[in-house]
């Protein structure tokens, strides 16, 4: 049996604000959506059904770090990705593009080679072209694939963002053709071109002519201050395609997520709740709660005594702090699934009062709260 196509539809807006389905053949995602991340196929210190209990609908995983551990093949030999982690909910991959700048030690990008660089595991070399980053993602039968882009380093050189933009374009050009006819999955170009509007127009109406699923904005939230990245979604709102999801990778806080949905966001991914689970830092309604503060000894209240989900209201504050305390790993456990829960209380909020007209308000009374 053919599997069902993938397909996105906008049900409500709210001036820029939408809420909308994204249809899978392994689900429906409502959006916006925040994407709890995945890299090394885990949610780090959650059960995959726990994170499915906080109302998540997708997951973000990575070609980079999947292709250096455990390879492509010992995916594909398990029966791919889903399968590989035991998860039934659709996944997107990014490319890899991003974390070849980040994580490794880069030798050097070639523009028909693609990036030549060694793994920060164990120093091998591998060689990622726009080519093997579709073979592998087709591999781990991932559903949003990303495009092999080029994401600089924070700079103002108008320049080297623009050659990297271009790059990236001819790089979206060979994604396409490589990634083929696969109307069950999708794939996502990604715009860049820093904070110059000429660039990300460029950039966006080059990814346009191509034709994709979706149009991720890439090269944001790598330093720029938070009003520099409304001012180029401000510009993007008007012209991205209003019939297919917006994705903003990387991103964010709350704030940030509640300024980008103003500004036509529907989909987000951040290490953040993960990453803060583990270390201590908890979001919640009021704001942000550091649990290893000493005046948590003696705080018996759960994080959030709305919280039904998951039983995480039968855990009080008290108990999280002596958690942390004590390096014990059901501390990072607890507060993961709190933020990750917090985040899709969030993104559920979001789409509830766009659908009643309310989003400018909630927007201004959170704004600053969170
Ligand atoms: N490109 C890709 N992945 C990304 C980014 C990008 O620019 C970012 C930037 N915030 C996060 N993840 N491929």
């Amino acid at each position: 049996m053919a599997l069902k196509n993938f397909k996105f539809n906008v049900i409500e807006s709210n001036k820029f604000a939408r809420v909308g389905v994204i249809e899978t053949h392994r689900g429906n995602i409502q959006t916006p959506a925040f994407m709890p991340v995945g890299t090394q196929a885990t949610v780090k210190a959650c059960l995959i059904d726990d994170v499915i209990k906080t109302g998540s609908e997708i997951i973000l995983s990575n070609t980079y770090h999947l292709m250096i551990r455990p390879g492509v093949d010992r995916i594909i030999s398990a029966g791919g990705l889903h399968k590989f982690m035991n998860c039934k909910l659709p996944i997107l991959t990014d490319s890899g593009g991003f974390q070849v700048m980040s994580l490794s030690k880069l030798n050097k990008v070639d523009r028909e080679k693609g990036a030549i660089f060694n793994s920060h595991v164990d120093g091998k070399k591998f060689i990622l072209s726009p080519e093997e980053s579709i073979r592998v993602q087709k591999g781990l039968d991932s559903d949003i694939v990303m495009i092999m882009d080029e994401c600089p380093k924070k700079t103002t050189d108008y320049k080297v963002i623009n050659k990297s933009m271009e790059l990236s374009i001819y790089w979206a050009e060979r994604s396409k053709i490589a990634f083929g006819l696969n109307p069950h999955k999708a794939l996502f170009g990604i715009i860049q071109g820093g904070l110059f509007k000429d660039l990300r127009t460029k950039s966006l109406n080059n990814l346009i002519k191509i034709g994709f699923d979706g149009y991720a904005i890439g090269g944001l939230a790598v330093g720029e201050s938070q009003n520099e990245m409304f001012s180029v979604l401000d510009d993007l709102k008007n012209i991205m395609p209003d019939d297919k999801p917006r994705y903003l990778m990387g991103v964010g806080t709350p704030a940030d997520i509640l300024g980008a949905v103003k500004r036509g966001v529907d989909m987000f991914d951040c290490v953040m709740p993960t990453r803060s689970g583990r270390t201590g830092l908890a979001f919640t309604w009021n704001g942000r709660v550091n649990i290893k503060n000493n005046k948590y000894k003696n705080d018996n209240e759960p994080l959030d005594p709305n919280c039904s989900n998951l039983n995480l209201n039968k855990y009080s504050k008290n108990y999280i702090n002596h958690l942390f305390n004590t390096n014990e790993i059901l501390g990072s456990t607890l507060l993961t699934l709190h933020n990750i829960n917090f985040y899709q209380e969030l993104m559920s909020s979001i789409r509830e009062n766009i659908k009643k007209g309310t989003f400018d308000k909630f927007h201004d009374e959170y704004i600053d709260k969170l």
